[in-house]
């Protein structure tokens, strides 16, 4: 029996595990891709442009269209942060994939419009960087939120301590969601079914030494081989608390293909849009701003699935 398709528009921004999150999904069979927009917000723009056109080569979907955002938010990321991932590029495995007439369009406002209009059902918007460019489009255009089906997002820290470490801000946020507050604040407000990946669930799956050497064991399969590479980028940061690299975007992603393998919770939130907090995803019970939100996943399944996964040719 063949699976229906589950249409997917993909805005990410440019991070180590936002390209990783690119490799699983072009390995979705019940995924087709209808797009990928580009948030300038962990990342610097021209490449992240570069590394994404890179794997669609590998990939051999160079069919899929990329567009590239030009909204800076309210806070920018660390520019250490930004300029890391330019080492994929580097990579043994990236250096010399070549991407002959790679363009990519330079409005993601346009871009997510012109796709979900077109698209010929319900639309599932992944989202592994700010909701910006989303929430742009929608006020835009309110009608578009009829092509949305649901709009998955690592975003957000609710029970649990934020990951922004800055001036002027008291650490109770998450970074896509402090980088534009505004819009988060709004996107909350818009009555779509938005379901969260926040830090709550992430906490629990840090990229691990462990995780890593059993990936290289299966390094004969290509994919495997290039994550381990990419993964390795993010090392140097372990131990550290405040430094450790997660699979934040991996499990927001990997929520697409095995759902059960997270557990959820129905919670009225809503974002604190400016001040001391602003970017810190509250609950506020009778708010009537009803999220679906990932609590805990189970390790193992999770794991399991990135194996297999990451065996396919
Ligand atoms: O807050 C998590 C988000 C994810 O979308 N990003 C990284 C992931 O792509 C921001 C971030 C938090 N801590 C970081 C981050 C770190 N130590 N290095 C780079 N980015
Ligand atoms: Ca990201």
């Amino acid at each position: 029996a063949r699976q229906p398709k589950q249409y997917v528009l993909f805005d990410h921004d440019g991070g180590v595990d936002d390209f990783l999150s690119l490799l699983l999904l072009l390995h979705m069979p019940q995924v087709e891709l209808l797009g990928i927009s580009v948030t300038p917000a962990d990342c610097y723009l021209e490449t992240a442009l570069l590394t994404t056109h890179k794997l669609l080569a590998l990939a051999q979907r160079t069919d899929i269209e990329v567009s590239g955002g030009d909204y800076h938010g309210v806070n920018a990321f660390p520019s250490d942060w930004r300029a890391k991932p330019k080492i994929l590029n580097a990579l043994p495995s990236m250096i010399n994939v070549d991407t002959p007439g790679a363009a990519h369009y330079d409005d993601s406002v346009a871009f997510i419009w012109r796709k979900l209009t077109a698209a010929p059902g319900p639309v599932t918007v992944l989202l592994t960087g700010p909701c910006s460019n989303l929430v742009h489009a929608l006020e835009q255009d309110p009608t578009l939120a009829a092509k949305v089906g649901e709009v998955v997002w690592m975003g957000g820290a609710v029970d649990v301590i934020g990951n922004v470490k800055t001036y002027n801000h008291n650490g109770t946020a998450e970074w896509n969601v402090f980088w534009d507050p505004i819009s988060a604040h709004k996107l909350f407000r818009m009555g779509l079914p938005v379901t969260i990946v926040p830090l709550d669930a992430t906490n629990h799956v840090p990229v691990s030494f462990d995780f890593l050497q059993q990936l290289a064991r299966q390094s004969e399969y290509f994919f495997s081989n290039l994550a381990g590479q990419f993964w390795a980028t993010t090392i140097d940061t372990i131990p550290a608390y405040e430094y450790t690299y997660f699979m934040w975007d991996v499990l927001t992603t990997s929520y697409l293909a095995i759902p059960e393998a997270l557990d959820f919770e129905r919670v009225e939130l809503e974002v604190t849009p400016t001040g001391a907090s602003a970017g810190r995803t509250h609950r506020a019970p009778g708010s009537g701003q009803w999220v679906k939100m990932a609590v805990h996943v189970r390790k193992e399944d999770f794991y399991a699935y990135l194996f297999r996964q990451l065996r396919q040719p």
